[in-house]
């Protein structure tokens, strides 16, 4: 439990929750609306491509300009997406490691914006990276090891849709993990990894409704923040 710095970090929030939940819309709300109110914010986004409305995979949002785009650019970044649209196979333990490398490759951009004071929101984090290889059958423990000594985040939101209901948002498309069976799987996981710091947010109600919800524990988080120290736990 290394400790980095202590003076007037930035608040590392990660917005994690099964597919179709509504992560990334409402993680590009949250980081408009808190520049809008004065305080620095980025979004990064594991693993970092964006989907267009239709769910195909586009790389950078038109919306996120700004936003640091992780990995696509990376050889890494490549495989993975290679991975998820079944053009390439990759053994279930290799490609765990390679999306955790691609949260590795972050880290030391991630902790420069966290200690000059920026407020760094995640697009999924090591819980969505243990969840669905643990869904597969991987050994949860196992799973767990190459995430440990990434930046430990101040407050995880789960955003919660019934799998029912993620399925009526536009229905799941062909990439690999998008059926009902695995995903609730991977709730069930999810409900495991739960620790002091996450809320569990119901996704069912309006996008409105849940930016509210979703910035009432941002704000709380950044208020006490000021105290906090970066881990890595
Ligand atoms: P997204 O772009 O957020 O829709 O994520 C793409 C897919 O990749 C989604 O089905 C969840 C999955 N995924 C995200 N992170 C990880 C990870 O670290 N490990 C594994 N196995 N899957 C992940
Ligand atoms: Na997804
Ligand atoms: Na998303």
């Amino acid at each position: 439990n290394r400790i980095l710095n202590n003076l007037g970090r930035g608040a590392l929030i990660v917005i994690e929750g099964c597919d179709r939940a509504g992560k990334s819309t409402q993680c590009m709300k949250l980081v408009d609306r808190l520049e809008d109110q004065g305080i620095k914010a980025r979004l990064l986004k594991f693993p970092g491509m964006f989907r267009s409305p239709s769910g195909s995979r586009i790389g950078q949002h038109p919306d996120m300009s700004f936003a640091y785009q992780p990995d696509r650019s990376t050889s890494i970044g490549q495989m993975i997406n290679a991975y998820l649209t079944n053009a390439k196979d990759i053994e279930d333990h290799a490609i765990h490691l390679l999306f955790s490398a691609n949260r590795w490759e972050a880290m030391t951009h991630l902790k420069s914006l966290l200690i000059a004071g920026t407020t760094v929101i995640i697009d999924r984090y090591a819980y969505s990276g243990v969840a669905f290889s643990a869904a597969k059958g991987l050994d949860l423990k196992w799973c767990k090891q190459p995430d440990v000594g990434l930046v430990t985040p101040d407050l995880v939101l789960f955003l919660d849709l019934p799998v029912e209901e993620a399925e009526k948002r536009g229905g799941f498309g062909g990439e690999r993990y998008e059926t009902k069976a695995f995903q609730k799987k991977v709730r069930d996981i999810f409900m495991d990894l739960r620790d002091r710091s996450w809320k569990i947010l119901d996704a069912r109600v309006s996008i409105d409704e849940l930016h509210a919800r979703v910035l009432e524990e941002v704000m709380r988080t950044i208020e006490n923040s000021k105290a906090l120290q970066i881990r890595e736990d």
